[in-house]
């Protein structure tokens, strides 16, 4: 099967067990629960819960533990993509191809909807320990999805991101941001794969190193396709780092360093892999795939 279609349908199968997961749209608060799934819903790559998946099946997992953890992860990423899109933030109106939640159902309510994916985010990862499996592991995997969203990962990231929105950035102001605002999460996903398969620590330490390299040549692809794509293929505004005076990896260094850095990042965590205890076809075309991702 050629790896576009694989990844379509890889993609069904975890947009089913996302929505498995997902809230009833029903009592007094239904609106919150309402927003929370027009949010989910509305698609978006999937990127996340398909690389905890794989990791997974790359240490020989074989169980349905990590099913809770990837709808999870998709719920804390949408999360914050609701609130990256607010006026306080990127002042955003389209998102995944629709109206952002402020835009559809009121700033508060968008607030509120956010907030809730978070929390939602560990009920759900939190439905593992009735799968009859080490509890340990899922506690591990757990404090990883935590720390990794907090304020030693994604909203520290933003916080620096935010607050030096329109002054210039040093190397390093700029790398903090990329690893902890974007590749954070997804070591999170890999790092989390692993746990649950029980890789040794080794290779959940590896998992980790390469997913922040994917992370990072991800954020930058991503920079690169703010100025070079439109708002109909990303789904969202283009041109939207240049709106809020955002200092990236494109406007210090130009496209081609970007392009050279995607690529020279990837082949990093290409060649990392190889040293994981277990392979994976499709994850390692997955990471190909995404240097030259368009959208
Ligand atoms: C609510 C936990 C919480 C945090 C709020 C707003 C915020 C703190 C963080 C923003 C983090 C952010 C939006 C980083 C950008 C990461 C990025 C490149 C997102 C786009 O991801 P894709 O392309 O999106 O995977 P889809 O829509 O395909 O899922």
């Amino acid at each position: 099967m050629r790896f576009e279609e694989e990844l379509r349908l890889e993609t069904d199968r975890v947009n089913e067990i996302i929505h498995r997961y997902l809230p009833a749209e029903e009592g007094f608060q239904r609106t919150v629960n309402i927003a929370m799934n027009y949010s989910i819903n509305a698609g978006g790559k999937r990127l996340r819960p398909i690389i905890m998946q794989e990791t997974y099946r790359l240490f020989d997992g074989h169980s349905r533990i990590v099913e809770p953890f990837m709808a999870a992860m998709e719920m804390i990423h949408t999360s914050s993509l609701i609130h990256d899109d607010l006026p306080c933030m990127d002042n955003d109106e389209l998102r995944r191809g629709q109206k952002t939640v402020w835009a559809a159902f009121g700033e508060d309510m968008a607030v509120l909807a956010g907030d809730a994916l978070l929390l939602y985010a560990f009920e759900t990862a939190a439905k593992a320990f009735s799968l009859h499996e080490s509890p340990l592991k899922i506690g591990k995997a757990m404090q990883v999805l935590a720390e990794k969203s907090g304020i030693n990962g994604m909203v520290g990231g933003q916080t620096l991101d935010v607050e030096k929105s329109g002054d210039g950035l040093s190397e390093e102001e700029l790398d903090y941001i990329y690893v902890n605002k974007t590749a954070e999460l997804l070591e999170a996903s890999m790092m989390i794969g692993a746990i649950l398969a029980d890789a040794s620590n080794e290779d959940v330490r590896l998992s980790g190193e390469i997913a922040r390299k994917i992370g990072v040549a991800f954020q930058i692809r991503d920079d690169i396709l703010d100025v070079t794509a439109d708002a109909e293929t990303l789904g969202k505004p283009s041109f939207s780092d240049e709106k809020n005076n955002k200092t990236t990896f494109v406007s210090l260094h130009g496209i081609e360093a970007a392009e050279r850095r995607v690529q020279e990042l990837t082949d990093e965590a290409i060649h990392l892999m190889q040293r994981l205890t277990g392979e994976n076809r499709f994850l390692t075309q997955l990471f190909l795939s995404l240097v030259g991702r368009e959208k």
